[in-house]
């Protein structure tokens, strides 16, 4: 079995990255603690401790919920995976052979999205891609797309401007969507959205409808991670605050549509078919 606390502090230190590795983690934990017969009491305060390290994360949240409630962690995993193949499918729709596709941090249902097109249907698109200070996750969106043979032209994250110049789409992944519509994604993402917006270039967010945050129905401010300062300035003077948030929020106003595994909406759609899918999921009445 894996060592919980290896797990949570992998999570923890961003080696194991974007929401759907995280959540997918998590529960194959609970489910291999579960397998090997530990008690009930001990996996529940794992998934207590999963759930605290990265609060931004519903995903997470909610397939922990759904694999305990129903203990069909496999069911849970099946989703995860055949939804990213929807979602794959139903992006690929937005775009033609020759687009170029400006995309920040790196999520794995884009860049997914964008291997499926190239492999697939033979839609050969360009990719700009910022590098997405502190922790350059932006690296591995570039890493990976190029190894699949796409081009990637790969900017500083104040580079967006010119990155976004060329550019046909803005494709974003999500950690979390709120109950106005609202996406929350690695800091940056709204100023390329808003800059998006100004330049009439759509802004589409690819998401796995699990991570709706059931939690900001009655309007609680959903969580935003901060992080330590230390990852973005390793000495910095005593009397500087290094300010390390991690996540900020697309408002809907700036996304034309968030495509996921149950279709493409408008933001407001979205949620309610989103909500509505958590609760027939997990038995639970609609708030
Ligand atoms: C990752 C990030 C990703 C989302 C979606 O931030 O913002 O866009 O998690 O990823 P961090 P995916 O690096 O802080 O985890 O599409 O893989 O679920």
């Amino acid at each position: 079995m894996a060592d919980p606390d290896a797990v949570i502090k992998k999570i923890e230190n961003i080696e194991i990255q974007g929401a759907t590795a995280v959540a997918r983690a998590g529960v194959e934990l609970l489910q291999e603690m579960h397998d090997d017969g530990i008690h009930q009491q001990r996996i529940e305060a794992v998934a207590e401790r999963l759930k605290g390290v990265r609060p931004t994360e519903p995903f997470l949240f909610n397939a922990i919920d759904i694999a305990l409630s129903t203990e069909d962690f496999e069911r849970v995993l099946a989703h995860i995976d055949s939804a990213q193949d929807d979602i794959h499918r139903a992006a690929a729709d937005l775009f033609e052979d020759g687009d170029t596709v400006f995309t920040h941090c790196h999520s794995s249902t884009v860049v997914g999205t964008l291997i499926h097109a190239a492999d697939e249907l033979d839609q050969q698109v360009t990719v700009h891609n910022t590098e997405t200070r502190p922790l350059f996750q932006g690296r591995d969106t570039a890493k990976e797309l190029a190894d699949a043979g796409i081009p990637v032209k790969h900017y500083v994250d104040s580079g967006a401007r010119l990155a976004l110049q060329d550019a046909d789409m803005v494709m974003l992944g999500a950690d979390a969507v709120t109950s106005s519509g609202h996406v929350l994604n690695k800091i940056g993402s709204e100023l390329f959205a808003e800059a998006a917006q100004v330049r009439e270039i759509p802004v589409y967010v690819l998401t796995d409808s699990w991570k709706f945050d059931h939690r900001t129905v009655f309007d609680h401010v959903e969580e935003r991670e901060k992080r330590r300062g230390s990852e973005v300035w390793e000495d910095a003077p005593d009397n500087v605050q290094v300010m390390n948030y991690a996540f900020e929020r697309i408002s809907a106003e700036h996304i034309d549509a968030i495509v996921s595994d149950i279709g493409s909406y408008n933001p407001e759609t979205f949620v309610d078919h989103a909500d509505r899918n958590y609760h027939e999921l997990t038995g639970t009445e609609e708030e």
